[in-house]
């Protein structure tokens, strides 16, 4: 049986790729700073799969190292990185942006990604064997108005998820990233810090993209034969064609 390691598995696409990941008999480890989240999915998941769980914020260097090097023995060997933890802080312009949301996102989304790979892909190359999933998005392939820096913190993402493709192409690990549009999911809540009806009003008019829907496509990347790397996909709601064009009538 297969290990994944899941970043961000407290809430939105996370949860529901433990979930889905559950269904194919995939053991899990779980991560993220909600700790009750986290006890409460591993009680719902463990009727199925092994599961653990690690709680930490990406952000803290030490920590991310402290939290992985105590897995026990039988989550030692993971198999599978689902790199999603990250969200949107803000959406104001340039000019107005505060620098503690600059620093949320590039902190998260950039070097929180980084810390955790950089414990994992040692494992791997170890192995030679693993399969790296990031979550990019929408905003790491176009920018859009006062997405700046979230944008920004998506296209390393996406720079990140093709330099780990070349370089560990020798060892036989996949790579892959999956970039998704509008998901509704408690993203846009972060991103303005808690105003539940403005947060409400970007799905409104239109049929999002639902967490479940990542997931599944993130379980069938998963389970493709070992010859199959899918490395760069981008999802969107039928009604979304860019970051910008969003038919609301649909
Ligand atoms: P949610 O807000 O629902 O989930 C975000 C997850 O990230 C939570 O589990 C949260 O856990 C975790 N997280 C956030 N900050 C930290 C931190 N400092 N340390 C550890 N974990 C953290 O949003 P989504 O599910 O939508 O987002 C998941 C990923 O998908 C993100 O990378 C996001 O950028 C991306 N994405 C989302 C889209 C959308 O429209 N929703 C579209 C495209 C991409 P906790 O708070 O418990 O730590
Ligand atoms: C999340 C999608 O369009 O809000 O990455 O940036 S968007």
């Amino acid at each position: 049986m297969k290990t994944a390691l899941i970043t961000g598995a407290t809430s939105g696409i996370g949860k529901s790729t433990a979930i889905a990941l559950a269904k194919h008999n995939i053991n899990l480890i779980l991560c993220g700073r909600r700790k009750e989240r986290l006890l409460e999915l591993q009680q719902e998941l463990s009727k199925v799969v092994k599961v653990h769980t690690l709680s930490f914020d990406v952000r803290d260097k030490d920590k991310v190292f402290e939290a992985i090097a105590s897995l026990p023995s039988e989550f030692n060997k993971i198999d599978i990185l689902i790199n999603n933890a990250g969200n949107a802080h803000g959406l104001d312009p340039i000019q107005t942006g505060r620098v503690d949301d600059w620093d949320a996102m590039i902190d998260i989304n950039v070097k929180g990604l980084l810390y955790v790979s950089k414990v994992v892909i040692p494992k791997m190359i170890e192995q030679k064997s693993g399969h790296i999933i990031n979550i990019g998005s929408i905003a790491g392939k176009e920018v859009y108005p006062n997405g700046n820096i979230y944008c920004a913190s998506k296209h390393a993402v996406d720079a990140i998820n093709k330099g780990m493709l070349i370089d560990l192409n020798q060892y036989g690990i996949r790579v892959g990233a999956i970039h998704p549009g509008l998901v509704e999911t408690e993203f846009s809540n972060v991103r303005f810090k808690g105003d539940d009806e403005r947060a409400d009003n970007v799905y409104k008019g239109f049929d999002p993209l639902k967490p479940e829907d990542i997931a599944d496509i993130i379980a069938f990347v998963v389970t493709r034969p070992y010859h199959v790397n899918i490395s760069d996909l981008i999802v969107l709601p039928t009604a979304q064609a860019s970051a910008t064009v969003l038919n609301k009538s649909l």
